[in-house]
C-alpha cells in the first residue's frame, strides 16, 4: 500500500505569488503526525507527503490511498485536487479543521472524512481500507486523548531544506475560551487536551534544535499544566516561541517562568482595543489586562511579542486602524499582525452573520482572514479592507518600524528579519486580493436594530 498525504496550497500558503516568503515558513505539523499514526503493521508502506504551499503535488501522483489535509481557506484546491484523483481512481481521505466544521460539504468530494482529531480515527480508518470495508465516515471519539504515549511526528519525510525550521512541536490541543470567531471550540470543543509532557521533552530532545516553536493555540488554558511544561523545558536550554492569551498578564511567577523556561516570543491575540468591541466576540477577558503594560513586562523578560488585531467588528468604528496601528508602535510590539474578522464556518459567529443576513459570500477561498466576506456594521466592506491594509502599511512602514523596533530594543536578527519580511507582505497585500468580493449595492454602513450610529 502507499499513501500520500497532501496539505494544498491557499491563497495565502503558495509558492509562487503567495505571501509568505519562504524563508519564513516553518514545517507543517500536521502531516508528519499523521504519518506517525499509520498503524505499525504497514511500516513498510511508502509514504509520500506534498506540501503544495512549496511545491506543486505531481499531476500524475500515484498512490493507493491519498489523505489531505483541510483548512477553510484552501477548501477549494482540497476539492480540486481530490475530485480529480478521484477521477484517476485513487481514493480520497479529507480531514482537518474544515472537514471538522463541513463534514457534509466534504463528503461531496471525498470517500471517506475524518471528523476531529484523528489519534483513533486514522489507524482504524486505514486498517478498514486494507480490509476492503472503508466506512464513508470516522468521527473522534467522545472520550478522546492525547494523555497515553503517542508516535513522535515523522519530520524525516518532509525535506528540511525547504522550511525556516523543522521543530516545531505541540504539547496541547484546542482552548478553553470560547471567542466567537475562533475555530477550536466548535471544532474540538472547549476543552485543552494535553500530552504527556515526558514524552514531549523526548521528542524535542530527539530533534535537538535549540530553537523550537510550539503550535498550540494557548499554552496557558491550565496553568498547572503550563507550570508543569515550562519546568520541564528549563533543563532542556531551548529557545522557543510560542501562542497564549493575555491571561498571562495576571500570573507573574508564570511570565518569570516561562522566560526562564527559553521562552523569546509570544504570539498575542489583543484583537480589539475598546471593550464594546471585545464583548462583540465574547472576548470580555482581554479588557482586564493592560496593553502597554503587559508588552512591557514581556519585553523586561526578554520576551518579544507579536500581536495581532482583528478588524471589522461591530463596534469598530472607522478610526479603529489608525488607533490599532498607534498603539502597536507606542508599545513596541514587535510584530504586529492585522486580520480582517472572518466568520469561519459552523463558529457562533458565522451562525450569528448568516441570521443577521450579512454573509456576502461563501466562497471559501476568500476566508482567509484577509478579505472581507461579511456585511460589517460601522464601515462599507471596502473601507474595512483599505482601513485593514492601512495599518498593516502603517506599522511596517520605515517610521513605524523603526519607533516599534526602538520601543522594543533588543535587535535580534531573526526579529529584524521577520520585520522586513511582514514589510514585504504588508506592501504587497493588494496583490494577493486574489478575487474580488461581491459586494452589496449599497456601499453604505449597516445599521443594525439597536445601533447608535458609532456613539
Ligand atoms: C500551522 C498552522 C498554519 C500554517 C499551515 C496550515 C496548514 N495547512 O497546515 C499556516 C501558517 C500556513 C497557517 C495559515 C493560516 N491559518 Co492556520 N493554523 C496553524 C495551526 C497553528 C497549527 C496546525 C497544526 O499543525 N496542528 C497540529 C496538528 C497535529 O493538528 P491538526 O492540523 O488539527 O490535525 C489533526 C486533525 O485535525 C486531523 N487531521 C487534519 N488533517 C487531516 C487529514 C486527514 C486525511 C485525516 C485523516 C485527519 C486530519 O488529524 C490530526 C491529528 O489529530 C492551527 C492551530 C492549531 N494549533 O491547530 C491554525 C489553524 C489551522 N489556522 C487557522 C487559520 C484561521 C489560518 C489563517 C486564515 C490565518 C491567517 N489569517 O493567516 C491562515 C490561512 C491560510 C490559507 N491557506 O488560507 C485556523 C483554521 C480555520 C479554518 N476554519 O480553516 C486554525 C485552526 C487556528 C484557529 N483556531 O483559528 N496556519
Ligand atoms: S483564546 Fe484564542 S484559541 Fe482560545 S477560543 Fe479564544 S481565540 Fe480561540
Amino acid at each position: 500500500m502507499k499513501i500520500a498525504l497532501i496539505s494544498p496550497k491557499g491563497p495565502l500558503y503558495r509558492h509562487r505569488g503567495g505571501i509568505f516568503v519562504k524563508s519564513l515558513r516553518y514545517q507543517p505539523l500536521t502531516l508528519p503526525v499523521l504519518a506517525s499514526l499509520v498503524p505499525e503493521e504497514f511500516s513498510s508502506a511508502p509514504i509520500d507527503i506534498y506540501d503544495d504551499g512549496v511545491e506543486d503535488v505531481p499531476e500524475g501522483l500515484t498512490a493507493d490511498l491519498v489523505g489531505m489535509t483541510v483548512i477553510t481557506g484552501n477548501a477549494k484546491r482540497a476539492y480540486a485536487l481530490s475530485d480529480s484523483f478521484r477521477g484517476r481512481g485513487i481514493p480520497v481521505v479529507l480531514g482537518g479543521p474544515h472537514v471538522t466544521l463541513l463534514p457534509e460539504e466534504a463528503l461531496e468530494h471525498a470517500d471517506a472524512i475524518c471528523v476531529g482529531y484523528a489519534e483513533d480515527a486514522w489507524p482504524e480508518l486505514l486498517r478498514d481500507f486494507v480490509s476492503g470495508g472503508m466506512k464513508r465516515e470516522y468521527r473522534q471519539a467522545e472520550d478522546f486523548s492525547l494523555e497515553r504515549l503517542l508516535p513522535y511526528p515523522r519530520r524525516d519525510l518532509m525535506s528540511p531544506k525547504r522550511y525556516l525550521t523543522q521543530a516545531v512541536f505541540e504539547a496541547s490541543r484546542s482552548c478553553v475560551h470560547d471567542c466567537e470567531f475562533c475555530v477550536a471550540p466548535t471544532a474540538w470543543g472547549q476543552r485543552q487536551y494535553r500530552k504527556n509532557i515526558g514524552q514531549l521533552v523526548n521528542d524535542i530532545r530527539n530533534v535537538g534544535m535549540r530553537q523550537i516553536l510550539f503550535v498550540d493555540l494557548n499554552l496557558i488554558s491550565d496553568l498547572e499544566y503550563a507550570k508543569e511544561l515550562f519546568q520541564a523545558l528549563v533543563p532542556l536550554n531551548v529557545e522557543w516561541f510560542g501562542l497564549s492569551t493575555l491571561m498571562i498578564a495576571h500570573e507573574p511567577e508564570l511570565m518569570t517562568l516561562m522566560a526562564k523556561s527559553g521562552c523569546k516570543g509570544l504570539l498575542l491575540g489583543f484583537e480589539a482595543l475598546s471593550g464594546d468591541s471585545l464583548g462583540d466576540v465574547h472576548k470580555n477577558f482581554n479588557a482586564s489586562v493592560d496593553y502597554g503594560r503587559l508588552v512591557h513586562d514581556l519585553h523586561k523578560l526578554g520576551i518579544a511579542v507579536q500581536g495581532c488585531f482583528v478588524f471589522g467588528l461591530d463596534h469598530d468604528d472607522k478610526d479603529v486602524f489608525d488607533k490599532a496601528a498607534n498603539c502597536a508602535i507606542e508599545w513596541g510590539i514587535d510584530l504586529p499582525r492585522f486580520s480582517i474578522l472572518t466568520p469561519f464556518p459552523g463558529t457562533p459567529l458565522f451562525k450569528r452573520l448568516s441570521s443577521e443576513r450579512r454573509i456576502l459570500t461563501r466562497d471559501w477561498e476568500l476566508y482567509d482572514g484577509q478579505h472581507v466576506v461579511f456585511q460589517p456594521v460601522r464601515m462599507t466592506p471596502d473601507e474595512l479592507l483599505r482601513g485593514h491594509e492601512r495599518a498593516w502599511k502603517k506599522v511596517y512602514g520605515w517610521s513605524g518600524m523603526a519607533r516599534r523596533l526602538r520601543r522594543a530594543g533588543n535587535y535580534s536578527l531573526l526579529k529584524l528579519s521577520v520585520n522586513f519580511g511582514y514589510r514585504f507582505y504588508a506592501h504587497r497585500l493588494r496583490r494577493f486580493y486574489t478575487c474580488d468580493v461581491p459586494l452589496r449595492p449599497n456601499q453604505t454602513p449597516l445599521r443594525m436594530p439597536d445601533d447608535k450610529g458609532g456613539q
